[in-house]
């Protein structure tokens, strides 16, 4: 396994709290922020599902457990952080693992005061009964809604005693949202870690590729590369297709097998320290592609480079988009797969290349694997801005299996699809996937060779 530097150093408690503190410039003195975490699910009988904290409680605290909540209130124009958590529970940590506690939170965690979760209902009532509005992403979270709710029922009763008490809702979501957009220093050492490890372990997944091969067996390499190297794991479920299955946008079920012949697509991320990467490859299952996927893998190439060239400072966020679509279908037009001028294949409502090209060319990308961010503030294309990370994956899929459209005979199951996870910094785009080989000779001299 190839090395892919040390670990980078962990988010520090004071960039969490300028976190908090740029969230807390944009609230009002009498309103009471409350991030929710979501609750553990079962999965079957006394198993539960792998959990992971919201991805608001690991932008603000970094806090992991369940059980948690993260308030905020304002006292003589400071900002209070309380935290509830999980209490010190011996039997509980005998059979689960080990908890901080209130104790260890408000010693390690960027935080002012912290509580158990046990105290919430008290606590958290007596904070409502003070406050005019409540900042809280409602549906998440049972307990703190039931809560909020009551304190709704009982405020007529505590506005005419005392003059407070919780006259409105906002969800908060796009206040973190915008902060979330543009990534730190930190932030995108995190996010070029986690393209690290996820770029090999799509090289390991090339290096053992063979016909015959399960496409199970590949998404074993590709997870157990992410695990080796210090990953949590997978950020989506992989989707791992040959053959017709490359022509499934969103095929995941893996469980085919890799003939001679056949192109495989891979589109796998794995999270690191709660940041996902993005990376798909698509490359044949005997390690030389025929001239007629080379002409298709080299074009998505091409509409690849030209879009990731797209990813600058005052560009719109869908020009990655615009220059991919233009790249292919100028490219298919060459091909002959389409017989239409140029205007009339980019149409969106009768142009051909959608037939081929159904999907958009990116997402933003961090915390969440489509991250948060709106593309179109106020109905105007969102300008990309340094610190802004987003995918850049076209793509060109021909099912021979779809009855919609007559699929080429020569391009026939070519599923094809570049992803790669671009930073944009004032110097250009910085490409976070770049380890991971891309060209038709990177590719040959790779597949097969475990
Ligand atoms: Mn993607």
């Amino acid at each position: 396994m190839s090395a892919i530097g040390d670990e980078p150093v962990r988010i520090t408690n004071e960039e969490y709290k300028v976190r908090q503190q740029r969230l807390f410039s944009q609230m009002r003195p009498d309103d009471l922020l409350l991030i929710t975490s979501p609750k553990t699910s079962v999965r079957s009988n006394d198993v539960h599902y792998v959990y992971r904290n919201s991805s608001d409680m690991l932008y603000l605290c970094g806090w992991e457990d369940p059980d948690s909540l993260f308030m905020a209130h304002n006292e003589e124009g400071n900002w209070v952080v309380s935290l509830f958590v999980q209490p010190k529970d011996v039997l509980k940590e005998i059979w689960e693992g080990r908890r901080p506690g209130a104790e260890g939170a408000i010693e390690h965690w960027p935080i002012d005061m912290a509580h158990t979760y046990e105290e919430l209902s008290d606590l958290l009532s007596n904070r409502l009964e003070k406050c005019s509005r409540v900042l809280v992403k409602t549906g998440c979270n049972l307990d703190v809604d039931s809560i909020v709710n009551d304190a709704f029922t009982a405020k007529s009763r505590s506005r005419q005693k005392f003059g407070t008490g919780p006259n409105s809702i906002e969800d908060p979501s796009p206040r973190i949202n915008e902060l979330r957009l543009r990534k730190s220093a930190a932030e995108i050492q995190q996010m070029r870690h986690s393209a690290m490890i996820a770029s090999q372990a799509h090289i390991h997944a090339m290096r053992n590729t063979k016909p015959g091969i399960g496409e199970w067996q590949l998404e074993g390499v590709i997870e157990g590369v992410f695990k080796w190297l210090g990953s949590s794991g997978i950020a989506y479920p992989c989707i791992i297709g040959s053959g017709e299955n490359a022509t499934i946008l969103h095929y995941n079920v893996n469980s085919d097998t890799c003939d001679d012949g056949e192109i495989l697509l891979i589109d796998a991320g794995c999270e690191y320290r709660g940041y996902a990467s993005d990376i798909t490859r698509s490359w044949p299952v005997n390690g030389k592609f025929t001239d007629a996927q080379k002409e298709i893998y080299q074009l998505v190439l091409d509409a690849q480079t030209a879009a990731i060239n797209a990813c600058v400072v005052g560009n719109e966020y869908d020009a990655p988009h615009e220059a991919a679509r233009k790249v292919l279908a100028e490219g298919l037009i060459e091909l002959g797969v389409i017989n239409q001028n140029l205007d009339e294949a980019l149409c969106a409502e009768n142009g051909q290349l959608k037939s081929w090209y159904m999907h958009n060319t990116g997402h933003w990308l961090g915390l969440d694997v489509h991250d948060v961010g709106i593309y179109r503030p106020d109905g105007k294309a969102r300008i990309l801005e340094e610190g802004m990370v987003l995918t850049v994956e076209p793509g060109l899929y021909f099912g021979s299996w779809r009855p919609d459209v007559e699929c080429p005979e020569r391009y026939s199951n070519i599923g094809i699809r570049i992803e790669d996870d671009v930073l944009v910094t004032a110097n250009g785009p910085d490409v976070l996937s770049k380890d991971c080989p891309k060209t038709i000779d990177e590719i040959q001299s790779i597949v097969g060779t475990a």
